[in-house]
Order: structure tokens, then sequence, then C-alpha cells
């Protein structure tokens, strides 16, 4: 937890942001990384993967039942996602507020879905929906040592 004046509740916490397969495709990795980047937000870990079965399986399980599982899981393993893990106050709920609604035509505008998107089974971004889905999507993804530890230097002018 962090401290600060005014703001003694938030958290610094971390979430799971994967660009889908149609956003790489699209050329919309610096764009969305940027949106992250200038909000204020510390990139952790982030790497380049075509992910198998099994981890598109493990990371959606719990979609297992819905209809588009199957079509869903196949689109992951489809192409180049971005994996990566943003740290900073109320990252996780913020992050999806950013990222805007599951279907990009409810997505409001100024969002990354709300802007880059029009269907929902190609909506171009993942981010975790809870502090304890981001930890298990983390594990998921990445090693522990791909963690980088490192000192945002400019926080000072993003913190308080
Ligand atoms: P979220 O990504 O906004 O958290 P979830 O309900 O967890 O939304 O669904 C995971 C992903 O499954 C969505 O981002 C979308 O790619 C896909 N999806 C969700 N609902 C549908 C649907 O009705 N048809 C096709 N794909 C869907």
């Amino acid at each position: 937890a962090r401290k600060s004046a005014g703001q003694t509740t938030m958290q610094m916490e971390r979430t799971f942001i994967a660009i889908k397969p149609d956003g790489t495709n699209r050329g919309l990795i610096g764009e969305i990384i940027a949106r992250f980047e200038k909000k204020g937000y510390k990139l952790v870990a982030m790497k380049a993967v075509k992910p198998s079965k099994e981890l598109a399986e493990t990371h959606y399980d719990a979609l297992k039942e819905k209809p588009f599982f199957g079509p869903l899981v196949e689109f992951i393993c489809s192409g180049l996602v971005i994996a990566m893990v943003w740290e900073g106050t109320g990252v996780v709920k913020t992050g999806r507020q950013m990222i805007g609604a599951t279907n990009p035509l409810e997505s409001a505008p100024g969002t990354i879905r709300g802007d880059l998107g029009i269907d929902v089974g190609r909506n171009v971004i993942h981010g975790s929906d809870a502090v304890e889905t981001a930890e298990r999507e983390i594990g998921i993804w990445f090693k522990p040592e791909e963690l980088v530890d490192w000192d945002q230097t400019v926080k000072q002018w993003i913190y308080e």
C-alpha cells in the first residue's frame, strides 16, 4: 500500500494486459502501450508470444462453458500477443476503464476498445478484472524472474 497526501486507501497494484492478435496485426501495439505509458503507469514486464492452446485455455478457464470459448481460444492462439504487466495506483480498475466495455460498440469513445474496435470477438486487448485475477494471470503468463525490479525515476512527478 502506498500512502500520500489525500490518497490513503488506493493501492499500488499490478495488472495483466495483453494486446490480442487483432491488435498486433492491425499495428496498434505502439498506440496501446503509449496510453498506459502516458497515464504514468510503470511497465514491469513485457513479451511477445504466440500462445499455446493450453496457455489460452488456462487464461480463459472461467469462460470454458461459454459458446464462444472455442473460437476465443483459437483466436488468441492465432497470432502475436503482447503480454504485459503494468503497475501503479489503482491500475486494475483504471486499466479496465481505459480499455472500455467488453463489446467495443458499447465502449465509450476515448477508451481503447471504443476508439479501436467494433466486434466483441475482435476487441483488441485484455485487462485483468480484479487484483486477484491479475495475480493469477501474471502467474500464468510470466515467471517471477521476468518481472523487472526497476525504479521509475519520474514517479515524484506522477505521485504526490
Ligand atoms: P473482458 O475481456 O472484457 O474481461 P470477458 O467477459 O471476460 O470480457 O470475455 C473475455 C473475452 O471473450 C472478451 O474480451 C472477448 O474477446 C470474448 N467474448 C466475450 N463475450 C463474447 C461474445 O459474446 N462473443 C464472442 N466473444 C466474446
